[in-house]
């Protein structure tokens, strides 16, 4: 029997396998790509790019390894996070225990867990890791009629390996996330003409992305301990601070100098202009009112430019994406926009998509329309604890402890999990900090001859509350769309799912309860 299987081999499973291999731990990976890279594996449609940037979406636990990867953008486009990854694989020899081409079908605990794959193998560990991701399972919208449409379609996050030519067709793209932000406008340079499908219009701020300079990268090297410390001081693992400026305490003139900064700067940063922009709905609206004034001012055509601007959810309260000439896109004549809310989709036709306001003529469709987020890759395999499944547990939605552990569910640790910041946070450091308490978890248990571990009903139950409540604090479950409550599925529990409380204090809470004896969890 291993000592653990892990499931996955993006950011999380790489890393894990290392951490684990340090332990002296038997581990195997099983992935169901035919290569590394996870979401950066998946994700190959046109204008994929980090939205962090590229000198901290990175890991930090080894210092040559920062010290020698050279990064060529501010942010990276996805071949080269992509190579990034399969780099690791080698640097740190991780392929020998990654099995690729291998599904998970169902996992099942009996004093360990077994695995089957797809192929019909068992295999068998004490601990189950998974490793999943929080966005890998593509959500692709029921549409009547998909299957007879004579065109190509496509989700982005299913992409082709091959190169994908729009070039003198005409092609539709369904959502306006950030995934469709970024497509949009590489799309539109290629096709023929483009049609964009759009139920909710969505706030969004320039990238600025450009070559970084040497001089640049340098400094961030002679830097790089101080920018991870910040990372981990952080409530969403950025090396920025919030400014501790209100914006409900500035003048009309002081927040606007601070907007257009911030607006020049580009990118994330943008919703760190105020300390109160997720927390009062008066300073929200002055972001949301310097966005919207924004796209009016890029937007030449009035009646396009209204329907570009949201109104029904705050600024960031659903995940603010950033972009690269998105707006500018709706200046050119081969570019329409069809707003889905004054006429819905009817059907998808042989020849195009059909809306009540007419038939929309297509050679390719384009799903920019999301993933089942945070739930769906672990439902999307069969795990059965002594007492049931988790598909029953989480019914009524995700219920966990600290997002690492699944009450019901002993020696299943779950990385980046519902009920942690994951999805709120820049992903690698949040990945770096569940892997280490993992990894000193299991090194806990070895050194004290406990060889089962799970989260108690309590605790989880006391998490539940707490991941509400600091929900409630923000305005972030006021987007009612968004899929951090999992309004993007029909028919998925509305449920708050990633932690709002920050992760520098979250981690606190991690490190507190380990340090307590592992509060909330019962060791055997
Ligand atoms: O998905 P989304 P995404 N009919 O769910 C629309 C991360 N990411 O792939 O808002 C018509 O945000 C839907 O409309 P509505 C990032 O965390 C990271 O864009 O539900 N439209 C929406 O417009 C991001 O948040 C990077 O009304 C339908 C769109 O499709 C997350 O991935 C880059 C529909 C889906 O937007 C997900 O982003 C890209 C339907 N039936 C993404 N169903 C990085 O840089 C859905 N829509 C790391």
């Amino acid at each position: 029997m291993l000592d653990v299987i892990v499931i996955g081999a993006g950011f999380s499973g790489l890393c894990a396998l290392h951490r684990l291999r340090g332990l002296g731990m038997s581990a195997l990976v099983l992935e169901a790509g035919d290569g590394v890279g996870g979401t950066w594996y998946w994700n190959r449609y046109p204008g994929a790019r980090c939205d962090s940037e590229s000198y901290y979406y990175s890991f930090s636990f080894d210092e040559d390894l920062q010290q020698e990867w050279r990064w060529s953008e501010r942010y990276p486009a996805q071949p080269e996070v992509l190579a990034y990854l399969d780099h690791v694989a080698d640097r740190f020899d991780l392929r020998r225990d990654i099995r690729l081409g291998t599904t998970v079908v169902s996992a099942t605990f009996d004093e360990g867990w077994t695995v089957l794959t797809a192929t019909g193998e068992r295999l068998r560990a004490r601990f189950l890791i998974s490793a999943v991701g929080c966005l890998s399972s593509a959500n692709v919208p029921e549409l009547p009629g998909l299957d007879s449409f004579a065109g190509d379609w496509y989700h982005t996050g299913r992409w082709p390996h091959e190169d994908v030519d729009f070039t003198g067709r005409r092609v539709g793209v369904i959502g306006t996330g950030s995934t469709g932000i970024q497509a949009i406008p590489v799309i539109a340079e290629q096709a023929a003409h483009l049609a964009v499908f759009q139920r909710t219009p969505n706030f969004s701020v320039p990238a600025r992305n450009a070559p970084l300079d040497e001089e640049f990268q340098a400094q961030v090297r002679a830097e790089y301990g101080e920018i991870r410390a910040l990372q981990r001081e952080t409530s969403n693992g950025h090396p920025f601070r919030i400014s501790p400026r209100n914006a409900v305490e500035c003048t009309a003139e002081e927040r606007r100098e601070a907007y257009e900064a911030a607006w020049e700067r580009g990118g994330l940063r943008f919703r760190a202009a105020f300390n109160d922009l997720l927390s009062s709905e008066d300073a929200n609206d002055t972001a949301a009112e310097f966005i919207r004034g924004k796209i009016r001012e890029t937007v030449r055509d009035p009646e396009v430019a209204e329907r570009l601007l949201p109104r029904d959810h705050p600024f960031a309260a659903k995940r603010p994406p950033i972009d690269t000439g998105y707006f500018e896109t709706y200046n050119r004549d081969d570019v329409t926009l069809v707003d889905l809310r004054e006429t819905p989709i009817v059907e998808v036709t042989r020849d195009g998509l059909r809306t009540t306001g007419g038939e929309h003529p297509l050679d390719a469709l384009v799903f920019a329309t999301g993933f089942d987020a945070m739930t769906g890759p672990l439902l999307g395999i069969d795990v059965r604890g002594p007492g049931g499944t988790l598909a029953e547990k989480w019914r009524d939605g995700p219920r966990s402890y600290l997002g690492l552990q699944v009450a019901g569910f002993p020696n299943l640790f779950t990385i980046t999990g519902p009920g942690s910041p994951s999805v709120l946070t820049n992903m690698p450091t949040s990945i770096e900090q569940h892997v280490d308490w993992i990894a000193r978890c299991l090194e806990h248990m070895r050194q004290n001859g406990f060889h089962r571990i799970e989260a108690t009903e309590e605790a989880e139950r006391d998490w539940g509350r707490e991941v509400r409540e600091a929900a409630d604090r923000t305005l972030l479950p006021k987007a009612e769309s968004s899929w951090y409550l999992g309004a993007n599925v029909p028919g998925k529990p509305r449920v708050f799912m990633p932690y709002a409380g920050g992760l520098a204090h979250y981690a606190t809470l991690c490190d507190r309860a380990a340090h307590n004896d592992y509060e909330g969890f019962h060791l055997t």
